[in-house]
Formats: C-alpha cells, structure tokens, sequence
C-alpha cells in the first residue's frame, strides 16, 4: 500500500475492477431478495451539474448499502432524450439534434462513471432511440382502439417564443416554464390521453403510498382536486335548451342571481349573433391565457348576453353573463353565481348591479353584513322556500334529491383534473402514430408498421416544425382505404417517454413486447430519488401509465414507486446554483482536484437528502482531508506488520472499550442509513470513531486485533458512500475479495455490554456530577457512590437528605431540604 492518498490512481483502479468483474450487473434471481433503486434519469444537456451528482449520490449509496444487506440490487441509468434543448442547439449552432444528442449522451456516460456509481449499464436506454418509443407509439395505438386516447379541438396554451403548446402544467404565472415568454390562447385540434378516466384510482392509492413524503401526496391530491357537488340543470328562456352548471354548494341554490358562461361556450356565442360587442368580449377572453393561477388574481369581467335562464326550482329568470372568470374546462363551463355567499360572485354582482340575496346565515345566529363582503361559510338556510331551517348538509341532500326526482339535476363528482393534452408542434420527440386520411379520419398505425421513425437527418430554422417540410416523412397511404393520406407531424410530449422508462429499464433489449416477466420481477422500483419539482406531473403521469400498462395486461403491481425521496437543492450562498445566476460549481473541476470520493463524501455529509444543501469550499477541504487521514491510519496499521487473530477473552478493559465503540457505531449508522437516510449523520458517526481509533494506543497483540476490527468496521460503513477509497483500502487490510462483496457488519451484542456505567447525579433536580460503577451494580452501591461524589458533596453538605431515586443506568437524584 503507497503511503499517499492518490485518488485519481485508486479511482481508476476500482472503477476498472468493477467494469472487469461486471460488479453491478443485474440479473433477475428468484432466490434473493430484489431491491430495485432508481434515479431520475437526466436529459443530456452536454454536462453533469452538482443537482446530479446530488442525486446519484444518495441513489448510488442507497443501492451498494442494500446490496451489502444481501439484496439483489437494481440500479440503471438512462436517458430522457428527446426536447426543446436539443432543437434550440441544432437551430444555434445547426448540429441535428440527433447528433448534439448523442454527444452530450457520450460526454456525461463518462462522467458519471468517473463518480463510480454503480449503474448497470447493460440495460442503458434513450428515450431517442426508435427501440424504445416504438412502445410507447403502440401503447397509444392500443389505447386508441380502448378510447383511452382521443383528438379533440381545445383552446391551448401557446407560447409565441418557443412556437408550441404548453401544458397548464407547463404555465408559470402566465409565463412559458421554459422561456419565461407570456403565453397566449389558440385553438388547435390536440391528441389526449384520457387521465380523467383514472382520477378516482390515482386519487385513492395515494393511501397506500405510506413511504412517500406527506408533502408530494398533498399536491396529487390539490392538483386531482376532488369535489363533492351537485350538477343544476337550467333552461334557457324561449328556447328551453339545457344549461347545466356544476356547483358544490347547491344549499345556496334559492340565492342565484345570475348564470355565467365561458367565454367558449355554446351559449356565449348564440347570445353574441346579433351582438358585434359582446362577440368582441368573446375574443378578448379567448385570446388571453388559460393558466388557472393567474386566474385568481385577474380582473373579473362580464357581459350580458341578454338570454335569460329559469331557475330549476322557482322558475325566476335570470341573467346569462359570460365571464371571463370562468372556465370552459372545468364542471360544465357555466357557474350558477350566488353573490350573498361567493367573494368572487359578490365582487361581480356589485361590479354589474346584480341582487345580492342571502340565503344562508350562520348558525350562531349572528348577523351578516353583505355590503362588506359575501358570507361564505355554511349555516341555516333562509330565504329558501320549503328548505328555509335545514342546515347547509341537510340542504346539500334535500336540493340534490329534489332536482333529482324533478330531472333536474344530480349530485356529481368533479376532478380539477384535466385530459392530458400530448400533442407538441416539435421536431425532436416521438412522432404520433397516427395516419390522416380525407376519407378516414384519424387511423392509427398499424402494429406491424411500427415504430414511425423520426427523421434524423435535418436542418432546424426555428420556424414550424421541420416534419411538415419533409414530404417524404409525411406522404403516405391510409392503412383502411389504402388512399393517399398524410402522417401526423406533431410528436408526443417528453412527459410521455419518462412516465414508463422506470419499466423498460427491467427488459430494454426486448424487441417484441414492450415489457416482460422480468417487469413483473423488479417491480415496483423500491427506491424512487429525485428532484421535488417533479413532485406533481412526472410521478402523476408515471403512477397513470403505470396503471395503463397494468391494464393492458403488462404489469401486475398497481403503483410504480414503493418509496419516494426527494432530494433538496444544491445552493451556493443561499441562492439555487443555476446557469442563469452564473453561480455554478462545475463537478468536473471538483473530480479531477479532488476525486469522485471527496466529492461524493460532501454531498453526503452536507446535509440530510431532503434539505437544501450549501456549497462550501471548505467543507469539500473538510471531506478530502478526512479520507487522507483514514488513508494514513490504515497505512500506519499495515505498515505494522501481522495481526494476531482476535480473542475476545483476552481483552483487557481499554480493548473492550474501544470494540463496544466500533460496535456502537455500526449500530448507528446502520439505523442512520437503513431506516432514517440521514447519511450526514451516519458519517459524523464514523468520523467520531476514527478519531477514536486515532487516539487508541496499540501495545499488545491483542490491540491490534481490535485496531484490525475497528479499521475494516470504518472501512465497510464508509463503502457505500466512498467506494474507491474503500475499495483499496479493504485490500490493504488484507482481504482477496473485494468490499463491494463484502456483507454489511454486524452489530456484536456482546461487545455492546459496558464492565462499568456512567450515571449522573443530580441534586434536587440539577446535574452535580458524574459517577463510574461497576455495570452490575446494585442500588446500594449506586446510591453510597452517589453521596461520596466530592461536588456532589458540596452541594448536600449540611442538609438532611430526604431521599435517593435511582434510575438503573441514567442517574441518581439526591433530594435534600
Ligand atoms: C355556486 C356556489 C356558491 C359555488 C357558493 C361556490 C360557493 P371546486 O370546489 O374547486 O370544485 N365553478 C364551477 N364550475 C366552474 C367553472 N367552469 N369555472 C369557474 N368556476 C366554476 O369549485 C366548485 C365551485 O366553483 C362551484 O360551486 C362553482 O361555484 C365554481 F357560495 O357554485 B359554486
Ligand atoms: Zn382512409
């Protein structure tokens, strides 16, 4: 063993052991337990940042942890390749996005093998590659035929910057999320994938997923929306059409004062024919954005459209507004507004002189001023024909019952939850199999010509999508009449490639089915890390193909993602480290200063997973001088020479002492890294005992035997998170074998036992002192010890002692007058 700590030279080493040995080649084995660990794949950007390194960090810990617990271990690597950056690079720079993504795919597959983790690169996958999406095009077709995916015309969010369609997802305070560009409205017809149908499954099973963080099971949940309402039906005077609308608080129904329509509904534009003002506020409210945020801070506006609605129950008119406050996508597009007891209700009544008239009132009896602000909350009813005197609940039912028997109307179920729109006007995705044909509509590809190939060789403009200028990709025959037809030139959305890339990682070389036994094998993935920003859209969209497949006879689990674990930013002085902040820390100068240790070290010791984590060249110092001191500490051993083997009972008291602290500290980290994921403390627990064994001086046969144990405990709890270092250093200790085999230790009960115990000892109630007994001891002992302690002493000197508590093991309090 060199004296040095050389970790370019180490590194090198054991990463080529582990490629000679193919340490982490996974393969399916029925007699051992299977833990599957997956990390959020990146999009191949052209470089690692910290936020990775990050996260592959904890996931590659987690996983060589788990397979020292014996476990056959899973951990692939992959890549979400296709996406804007990709075309805006090629539009730059005119490189096709096939080629910059490629290279950017080779660049960083280097870099994260310089990191050491332990990926399974056999079953490498990119999203890119016709091998993979091909699946995915004939999922969509099997959906298709199930009318799980449909093409409707929808008013969509388009940003004029990035020429394509956002989705609301997609929409940040009426901003692009990618280019910050204000978003616009236009109507486009767009292929959806039918989410709505699984809304009440994705909602319930939420339940189950116990060891996901609270925090991203509340966002499903508000982001599903759930309510509980009654659907109304009103008719239109003179023509008796239907107007349904969708309220949750049908208890306020006898309060409705007028009727409000999306600017997009049918009625909207009946009532504008003859109405060049109103069809003008019509285009107004069209043209702006659908993002719901900004929704609730927007102006509300209205205009009447002169059609008057009757009311279900007392058969009054009222007006027919259309609102640009209301949505078209949500419920029915249309709102019953109850000034008295909605804000936004009362904020228009007062707005365009509409009655405000209360219905309900509270039940405390207290009255309400309704020329402040609506009352919002529920009550009694008032006001209310036969409902008057029945509580909100109780009128809740009684209204819904009513409509009912009357054919009015029905309690309903609504999800804020919409279809997910999957059409985007780009080149670089996964084409939709999906034919035109004049005769024929809509006609999917058929099985057998799959996949529909994305042309690679192109030259980007930035304007329009490239596929539409390419005859040759789009001209073709209808697979139903055989006419001419053309292709769709609209390609998926990249939400689509990494809702199911989890799955294929278990059969990626399977060229016949998009999945296999072996995707019933490691599934579900056992551990899930990644950033919190996918908290909503990724896992949602993933968790419904997971069920998509499942129903297709693919998979047997119901949820993808046993456990969940979102890993915290890395900052740098208090703010995200970013490019745009010009704030970044590059991995690469940190690996080729440092090492892949000392870098993996800090992330890990930094702070817990799930906080943020600050950036400090100092504590990259810290980590790197440490793993030269456990360099020199094992060098010092070895360079000692042999090692008697160890004799438990030949130990004398110090030698015991210093094996119950390496056995402490297995204990420890063990809880620490197996159960709690702390792994900043698991570390501080292991440097605590290398200053321990720092400090112990070896003078006998026997001490070195412990020095031995101690040195290969410190060694085997540091191998998941430094396995380079370890790597060498477990051979120095002597081993042929190598650590990344090597079991997890084991705590020795024994070694825990103390020959002696430290008790405090407290008088009346304030710690006074310390005291050594024999482990053992009885009560007597314990309590003669406690009284002859010389501060103690002094603190009970001259007054009556009263009483004695022992408590075995922790302390001793003397009560005194
Ligand atoms: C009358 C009413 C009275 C309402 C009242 C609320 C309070 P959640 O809980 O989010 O499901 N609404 C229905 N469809 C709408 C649409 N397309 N665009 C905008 N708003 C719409 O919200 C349900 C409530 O949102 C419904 O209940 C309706 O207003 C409104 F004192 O009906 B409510
Ligand atoms: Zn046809």
């Amino acid at each position: 063993m060199e004296e040095q700590y050389h970790s370019e030279k180490i590194e090198a080493l054991a990463q080529r052991y582990w490629e000679e040995h193919g340490s982490f080649r996974a393969v399916e084995d029925p007699a051992r337990e299977k833990f599957y660990c997956l990390s959020m794949f990146p999009y191949p950007s052209g470089r690692l940042h910290m936020g990775h390194v990050r996260n592959y960090t904890i996931g590659d810990v987690i996983s060589r942890y788990q397979r020292m617990q014996g476990k056959n271990v899973m951990q692939p690597m992959g890549w979400d390749a296709f996406g804007l950056p990709a075309e805006n690079a090629a539009i730059k720079h005119g490189v096709p996005p096939a080629r910059w993504t490629a290279e950017n795919i080779d660049y960083m597959r280097d870099q994260l093998k310089r990191l050491g983790f332990g990926f399974d690169w056999s079953r490498e996958l990119a999203t890119c590659k016709p091998e993979y999406y091909r699946w995915e095009q004939w999922l969509f077709t099997r959906l298709y035929k199930k009318g799980l995916v449909y093409k409707k015309t929808a008013p969509v969010n388009w940003c004029p910057n990035d020429k394509t369609v956002l989705a609301n997802e997609q929409v940040i305070e009426g901003r692009c999320w990618r280019c910050d560009h204000e978003v616009e409205r236009r109507e486009i017809a767009q292929w959806f994938m039918k989410i709505t149908a699984y809304a009440e499954e994705l909602l319930a099973d939420l339940d189950k997923l116990d060891e996901w963080p609270e925090q991203v099971r509340a966002m499903q949940r508000n982001w599903i929306g759930r309510s509980e309402g009654v659907e109304v039906h009103f008719t239109v005077k003179g023509s008796g059409e239907l107007l349904k609308v969708f309220t949750t608080r049908p208890d306020t129904l006898m309060g409705v004062t007028c009727v409000a329509v999306a600017a997009e509904h049918p009625l909207a534009l009946s009532g504008a024919v003859n109405n060049p003002r109103l069809l003008s506020f019509i285009d107004e409210c069209k043209h702006r954005q659908t993002a719901e945020a900004a929704m609730e801070t927007m102006e509300k506006r209205g205009m009447d459209t002169g059609l008057r609605a009757i009311h279900p129950i007392s058969g009054m008119e009222v007006p027919i507004y259309v609102a640009n406050f209301v949505l078209m996508g949500y419920g029915e597009g249309a709102v019953m507004a109850v000034p008295a007891h909605d804000q936004r209700d009362w904020e228009f009544a007062r707005k365009y002189g509409l009655p405000i008239k209360q219905v309900i009132a509270p039940d405390n009896g207290e009255e309400v001023d309704l020329s402040v602000q609506a009352y919002t909350g529920k009550g009694v009813l008032v006001h209310s024909a036969d409902f008057s005197g029945m509580t909100s609940a109780q009128a809740f039912d009684a209204i819904a019952e009513y409509l009912a028997a009357e054919g009015k109307g029905c309690k309903r179920v609504n999800y804020r939850l919409r279809d997910w729109g999957v059409s985007r006007q780009r080149y670089w995705g996964a084409p939709i199999p999906i034919i035109n044909c004049p005769g024929c509509g809509a006609v999917p590809v058929p099985e057998e010509h799959l996949p529909v190939v994305l042309p690679e060789q192109v030259r980007l403009d930035g304007i329009g999508s490239p596929l539409k200028k390419m005859p040759e990709f789009y001209r073709t025959s209808c697979p139903q009449c055989g006419g001419e037809a053309q292709r769709e030139t609209d390609t998926f959305d990249t939400f689509m490639e990494s809702s199911w890339y989890y799955a294929r990682y278990c059969c990626p070389d399977n060229d016949r089915a998009m999945l296999d036994e072996r995707a019933r094998h490691w599934l579900p993935v056992d551990q899930y890390i990644g950033g919190i920003e996918h908290a909503i859209l990724h896992l949602l969209y993933a968790r419904f193909y997971h069920k998509l497949m499942r129903d297709e006879g693919l998979l047997d689990s119901d949820e993808p993602f046993t456990r969940l674990l979102t890993q915290g930013m890395v900052l740098k002085d208090g703010a995200k480290m970013s490019k745009s902040k010009g704030n970044t820390v590059d991995p690469e100068a940190l690996i080729s200063r440092y090492g892949a240790d000392t870098a993996r070290l800090f992330m890990m010791f930094a702070a817990p997973p799930e906080q943020s984590l600050e950036w400090q060249d100092a504590g990259v110092e810290g980590a790197f001088r440490f793993l030269k001191r456990i360099w020199r500490l094992v060098h010092e051993h070895v360079a000692a020479g042999e090692v008697p083997s160890l004799d438990l009972s030949a130990l004398n008291a110090e030698e015991k002492e210093l094996r119950r602290r390496v056995h402490e500290t297995i204990a420890k980290v063990s809880d620490d890294i197996g159960r709690r994921y702390t792994f900043n403390t698991a570390i501080a627990a292991v440097m605590e005992l290398t200053n321990v064994l720092s400090r112990f001086r070896v003078d006998s046969g026997q001490g070195r035997a412990v020095m031995q144990e101690g040195l290969e405990t410190m060694v085997l709890l540091l191998a998941p998170i430094v396995p380079h270092i370890t790597h060498v250093l477990w051979q120095a200790l002597g081993h042929r074998g190598a650590v990344i085999d090597a079991p997890w230790p084991k705590v020795d009960e024994n070694a825990l036992q103390r020959d002696s115990q430290q008790l405090v000892v407290q008088v009346n109630g304030k710690l006074r002192g310390r005291i050594e007994v024999a482990a053992g001891a009885d009560r007597k002992t314990v309590e003669s010890a406690a009284l002859r302690e010389s501060n103690v002493q002094r603190f009970i000197e001259g007054k009556g002692v009263m009483k004695v508590i022992v408590i075995p093991g922790r302390l001793v309090n003397i009560v005194v007058k």
